[in-house]
């Protein structure tokens, strides 16, 4: 059967995401851990994956959710975290506006107390509208917020961007959030 990279990349979103532990494996700083410990224990609960296909799913992945650092002998999710981590993200000045996807059925509360990361360590933004729009779709039909990211790092908030581009801050106060139509 031919590999299914989605399936692969869900398998690795939630062991380099959320559950490491459930595979005996302990992020390292930056959120990283060993390929050959991921295979091994990946292989032990049934679900083996080979360095071929793991490499093929890193650079492939439709979000670039993936990395491996610069040797190939560790592997992360660049974003996306609930396990505690510090992935070492610098701190980075933000484009002047950022976007996020959200529904109707979260905008009463969006709007009452800002963005909020929730289970995540971060709130994410896109750069761009398309972006946040398919960030939103993913809930239903999607609703734009723009964010006045340039006003928010005047006023001394921090903004850090993943390896894969996603602008990562944590909170968006509703004064900064306005709504696309
Ligand atoms: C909403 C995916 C009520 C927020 C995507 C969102 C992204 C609030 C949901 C990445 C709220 C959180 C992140 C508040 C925010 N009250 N609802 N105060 N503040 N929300 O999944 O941004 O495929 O944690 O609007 O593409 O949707 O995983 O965040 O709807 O890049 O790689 O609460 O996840 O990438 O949902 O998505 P999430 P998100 P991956």
């Amino acid at each position: 059967m031919p590999r299914d990279f989605a399936q692969l990349s869900k398998f690795l979103s939630k062991y380099l995401r959320h559950a490491p532990h459930e595979l005996g494996l302990t992020l390292q700083a930056g959120g990283w851990v060993s390929v050959d410990d991921l295979l091994a224990s990946s292989a032990k609960i049934g679900f083996p994956i080979t360095y071929d296909d793991l490499a093929t799913c890193v650079e492939t992945n439709d979000k670039q959710r993936f990395a491996f650092d610069d040797t190939g002998d560790l592997i992360r999710a660049n974003q996306g975290h609930s396990v505690t981590v510090d992935l070492q993200l610098e701190e980075q000045p933000p484009p002047l506006e950022l976007f996020h996807g959200t529904v109707a059925r979260f905008l009463d509360a969006i709007f009452a107390e800002g963005l909020k990361k929730g289970r995540r360590h971060h709130v994410h933004l896109s750069r761009d509208e398309a972006t946040a729009r398919k960030v939103g779709a993913r809930r239903g039909v999607p609703i734009i917020l723009q964010v006045d990211s340039g006003a928010m790092s005047a006023a001394g908030f921090r903004f850090f961007q993943s390896a894969n581009g996603v602008w990562l801050t944590d909170v968006v106060p509703a004064e900064y959030l306005s709504r696309l139509e």
